[in-house]
C-alpha cells in the first residue's frame, strides 16, 4: 500500500518523516520518484502539475496539502475519484490567529501608530473596545467559524456569512444575497474566508466596497481572485476603504513590480496566514487512511458540484 508524497512547493521531508512515525506499514513514496505506478493508492498533493494524476492507475483516494481546492478543481484531467480536502487543527489554529491579529491590528490603530512612530509623532487616537466595533467574517466553515468564536469572544460584535443557513452561539449568522447586504452594510472590519469558487471569485469588487460603511477595512486570507485588484486600489484611493491585509494574492509570488507591496494602506503577508502543519495534517491523513482501509467513509470530502 503505497503513498505519493506530491507537492510542487513543499519539501516532503517532514512529511515523509511523519508517516514513517504515525503509519510505520504505508509506503511513502516521493514525486517525481514515483516507482511503479500501480502501487499507489492514495495521493497527497499540492499544485501538482496538470494531469499528473492520471498517470496512477490503483489511485484510490486524493488528498489536498491544502484547505483550498480551486487549483486542483481547475484541472480537466483531475481522476474522478473521491478528493479529500485539508482539515486539521493547525490550519484552524493557523487561521484564527491570522484573523485575531489583523483584526486587532486594525482595531487598535496600530497601522498609524506604526506610521506615526516612523515620522517620530506623539499622535494619539481614539480608542474603541471591541464589543463597539462591527465585524463581518465571510464563510463559516472549518476556519471561518473558528475566526468568527474567537473575535466574539474578545467582545467583537460579529456577523458571519454562509451558503447556507448556519447557527453559532454569539454570533449573527446570515446565508445568501440578502445576507451578503447586511453583513456588508455592518461590517466595519471585514474578514474573507471563503472558498474560491465561480461564485466567490471577484467576490470583494467595488460593488461589494461601497456597501461597507466609508472607512473599512478589508482583510483577506482566502484565495487572491476573490478581490478585484483595481477596485480596492480605487477604493483606498477614494477613502471608501481605510485599509487592508492581504495574505493571498491573484498571483502568487505576487509581481515584484505589482503596486500592493509599497500600497502605504496594505499589509501584505507572502500566504502565510494558515500554513499547513506536517504533523497535524499527517495525523488527519493517517486517520482518513484508516477509515478507508477499514471501508468506513470518508470525511471532508470536496463536493465538485458546489466547488468546495
Ligand atoms: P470550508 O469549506 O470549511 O468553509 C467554506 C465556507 O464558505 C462555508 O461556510 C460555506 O458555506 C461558505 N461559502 C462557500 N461558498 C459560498 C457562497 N457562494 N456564498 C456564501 N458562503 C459560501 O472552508 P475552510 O474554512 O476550511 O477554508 C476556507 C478557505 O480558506 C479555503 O478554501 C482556502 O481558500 C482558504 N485558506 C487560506 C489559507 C491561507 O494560509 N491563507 C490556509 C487555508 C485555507 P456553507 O457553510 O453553507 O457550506
Ligand atoms: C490552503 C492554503 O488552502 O494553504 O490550505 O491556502
Amino acid at each position: 500500500m503505497s503513498l505519493l508524497f506530491l507537492s510542487t512547493t513543499d519539501s516532503p521531508d517532514p512529511w515523509v518523516e511523519e508517516f514513517r512515525r504515525q503509519m510505520p506499514e504505508l509506503d511513502v513514496r516521493v514525486w517525481p520518484e514515483t516507482g511503479d505506478p500501480r502501487d499507489i493508492r492514495y495521493a497527497l498533493v499540492w499544485k501538482p502539475p496538470p494531469g499528473e494524476l492520471r498517470k496512477l492507475p490503483a489511485l484510490e483516494v486524493m488528498f489536498s496539502l491544502g484547505a483550498g481546492v480551486d487549483a486542483l478543481l481547475g484541472d480537466p484531467d483531475l481522476p474522478d475519484l473521491p478528493l479529500v480536502r485539508m482539515v486539521e487543527h493547525g490550519l484552524v489554529e493557523g487561521m484564527t490567529e491570522y484573523a485575531v491579529l489583523q483584526v486587532l491590528y486594525w482595531h487598535r490603530n496600530m497601522h498609524a501608530y506604526l506610521a506615526s512612530q516612523r515620522a517620530g509623532a506623539w499622535r494619539p487616537l481614539a480608542e474603541r473596545l471591541a464589543r463597539e466595533r462591527r465585524v463581518g467574517v465571510l464563510g463559516l466553515g472549518e476556519l471561518g467559524s473558528a475566526a468568527a468564536r474567537a473575535l466574539a469572544g474578545l467582545g467583537f460584535d460579529v456577523a458571519g456569512w454562509s451558503r447556507t443557513p448556519r447557527e453559532l452561539p454569539g454570533i449573527t449568522c446570515l446565508h445568501g444575497a440578502n445576507g451578503l447586504e447586511t453583513v456588508l452594510a455592518r461590517s466595519e472590519i471585514l474578514v474573507c474566508l471563503l472558498p474560491l469558487t465561480p461564485e466567490t471569485r471577484g467576490i470583494l469588487d467595488a460593488r461589494a466596497f461601497s456597501r461597507l460603511p466609508r472607512g473599512a477595512v478589508v482583510i483577506n486570507a482566502a484565495r487572491g481572485a476573490h478581490v478585484v485588484d483595481a477596485d480596492l486600489l480605487e477604493a483606498l484611493r477614494s477613502g471608501r476603504l481605510a485599509g487592508a491585509s492581504l495574505d493571498v494574492f491573484a498571483r502568487e509570488p505576487l509581481p515584484p513590480d505589482h503596486p500592493f507591496w509599497n500600497h502605504p494602506a496594505i499589509v501584505a503577508t507572502p500566504h502565510v496566514a494558515a500554513p499547513t502543519h506536517a504533523r497535524t495534517a499527517t495525523e488527519s491523513v493517517v486517520e482518513q487512511i484508516r477509515r478507508h482501509r477499514a471501508g468506513l467513509p470518508l470525511t471532508n470530502l470536496v463536493d465538485r458540484a458546489r466547488g468546495y
